[in-house]
């Protein structure tokens, strides 16, 4: 008997521990503590550091651009770039991402407008965007899903002739290009994440990048409570500051990207061949010549015209096995609060989005996943698909409950 039917079964799952998405890749351990140990040893534990201090030069140098100023996360990074941008009514942002993009513009009073997406990148579409554009409409935010660059020479146009300002949420595509031109040198800023489940980590964390001399001045001062000297202060800033050891677990992470490319892509090669001719099952392919890309997600598709189990029932036997796969970005943002009840007819708008967001489902990789582990989890997989009418008839049949916690 096969595992995804044993499972079905309340046989023991395939793998004996969960095997996450989002496992965080490490670097050097003894290169990460002998820095903490320098922070200690310095007792200078945040407020622009020294580590902070390397991180912002080297991130700067990575990208090619002039400044860079580090962030607590993402997500804060986002805020203080739209609010020094001084961006204001409606922010046209893509439906299919994390409602981090969304959240920001919200929490800075801004409504995010949802553009639909392109459905072979998952990325904005900027035909989309043009027809979503109103006379209060002041902002774009390209999102880099996947890691893949956004299509940066539309948003551009769009943007200039419309005269609207183009910043992008570069939160996946840390290390990335197009055209040997890396992303975090687009638009007018850009901002990573380097959240513990990226492909570059300082546990919590993140980056805004930006050739501006004046925005990035501003965004230094916004992070930092607005201030301009001792007793002196500007604006209404935040705290948004990244810490020494969030810093020194940042460097470390850096040091080791090569490293982490080269067990992504080898990961990514694995699933595509192991699970080639499953019927109705796609990975998402990292091919556009001129792009590099750092193959952080695992993104399969599930076709349910051509696959004989649906998304979420392959998300069930492999849950149920142990495998936690995720459905990013499931069911879009236009369909999460507060936006599901503010724009309850967005969803009209965004065909792309809703129907990819019922396709998506992201594989574990990283360094916490080894080749006999794809080896397995698209063995679970064929065999799930192959048996399709007898784990439907199981998994839904049977008293057996999947547990599914985060979803
Ligand atoms: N823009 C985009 C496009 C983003 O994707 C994100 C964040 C942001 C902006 C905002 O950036 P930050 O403000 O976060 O810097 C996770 C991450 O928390 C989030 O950073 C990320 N995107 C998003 C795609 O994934 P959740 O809600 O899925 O988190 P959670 O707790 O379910 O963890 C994800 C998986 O990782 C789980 O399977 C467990 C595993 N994990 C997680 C952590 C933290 C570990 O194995 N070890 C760990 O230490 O959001």
């Amino acid at each position: 008997m096969n595992n995804a039917a044993l499972v079905v079964l309340g046989g023991a799952p395939a793998f004996r521990e969960k095997l996450h998405v989002g496992r965080p890749n490490l670097g050097d351990r003894t290169r990460l503590l002998e820095r903490i140990n320098g922070v200690l040893d310095r007792r200078w534990l945040s407020n622009n550091g020294a580590c902070v201090q390397e991180l912002e030069r080297r991130v700067a140098e990575q990208c090619g651009v002039r400044h860079c100023i580090a962030v607590c996360n993402g997500m804060v990074g986002l805020e203080v770039v739209i609010r020094a941008l001084d961006l204001k009514g409606e922010v046209i942002v893509p439906a299919f991402t994390f409602v981090a993009t969304a959240h920001a513009l919200h929490w800075q009073q801004v409504t995010p407008v949802f553009a639909d997406v392109n459905p072979q990148t998952h990325n904005l579409d900027p035909r989309a965007v043009e027809r979503m554009i109103t006379p209060r409409t002041t902002g774009i935010i390209g999102v880099h899903l996947w890691g893949q660059p956004c299509d940066l020479v539309e948003l551009q146009r769009v943007a200039d002739q419309h005269r609207l300002k183009l910043i992008y949420d570069a939160a996946h595509a840390f290390g990335c290009a197009r055209g040997g031109r890396k992303v975090g040198s687009f638009g007018a800023a850009e901002v990573f994440s380097f959240h513990a489940t990226k492909f570059v980590n300082s546990l919590e964390g993140g980056a805004i990048v930006t050739n501006d001399d004046e925005l990035a001045r501003r965004c230094r001062l916004m992070t930092n409570f607005g201030f301009l000297g001792f007793d002196q202060v500007g604006y209404v800033g935040t705290n948004g500051k990244m810490d020494e050891f969030s810093a020194a677990m940042g460097l470390t992470s850096m040091e080791s990207m090569a490293d982490f490319m080269a067990i992504n892509r080898a990961n990514h090669s694995g699933y595509q061949r192991e699970l080639a001719g499953v019927p109705g099952i796609s990975l998402l392919p990292y091919a556009t010549p001129g792009v590099d890309y750092n193959h952080q997600y695992v993104v399969a598709e599930v076709d349910e015209a051509a696959c004989p189990l649906s998304r979420d029932l392959l998300l069930d036997v492999l849950w149920a096995e142990n495998v936690v796969a995720r459905r990013y970005f499931y069911p879009g943002v236009h369909r999460m609060e507060p936006y599901r009840t503010l724009f309850p007819e967005a969803w009209r708008n965004v065909p792309q989005t809703e129907r990819v967001a019922r396709r998506v489902l992201i594989l574990p990789t990283g360094q916490c996943v080894d080749a006999a582990a794809i080896t397995k989890i698209c063995s679970l997989i064929r065999t799930a698909v192959l048996e399709a009418s007898e784990v439907r008839r199981r998994v839904v049949g049977s008293p057996f409950q999947v547990h599914r916690e985060l979803i």
